[in-house]
């Protein structure tokens, strides 16, 4: 009896070990190295970089963001044209996927979260406050620091 007694804890023991793990299960984005690149105050948009990394096993999507610092806040893409300049363009279906397991980068010359009507100078060592709005995950409030590209 006393066999079958210490069984059964081992038993709910794994249930509960299960259980918190499909807790876990979903999404889990975590943002590094947020930055912004500097531009004066008369400069009418600015742009912020970051790596978005997602160690959940379910995809999400960056799907926009909000600041004070910003009148409005778009996801950009950088592309060339045919004639081999620089342009940008809202990203398609206004969302940046973030696969399970992977990494996407925001980075000069790709992807970037674009500030623009800019309310605050972009000097380094100013840190503004952006919100990212994921599908799944929610609201993040992060911190990006404007400073020179590495
Ligand atoms: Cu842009």
């Amino acid at each position: 009896m006393k066999r079958f007694i210490r069984l059964l804890a081992l038993m709910s023991a794994v249930v509960v070990a299960l259980a918190a793990c499909q807790k876990a299960a979903g999404p889990q984005i975590q943002v590094e190295d947020a930055w912004g690149r500097p531009s004066p105050k008369v400069a009418t948009a600015g742009a912020f970089y970051m790596t978005l990394r997602n160690t959940g096993n379910e995809d999400d999507a960056l799907i926009g963001a909000s600041s004070d610092a910003c009148g409005t806040v778009e996801l950009h893409e950088s592309f060339k044209t045919a004639e081999g300049a620089m342009g940008m363009r809202p990203v398609e279906g206004g969302k940046i996927v973030i696969p399970a397991g992977q990494t996407v980068e925001l980075k000069m010359g790709g992807l970037h979260i674009m500030c623009i009507d800019k309310k605050v100078d972009f000097t380094p060592g100013t840190k503004v406050k952006l919100v990212l709005h994921f599908e799944k995950s929610g609201d993040m409030p992060i911190e990006v620091e404007i400073r020179q590209p590495k």
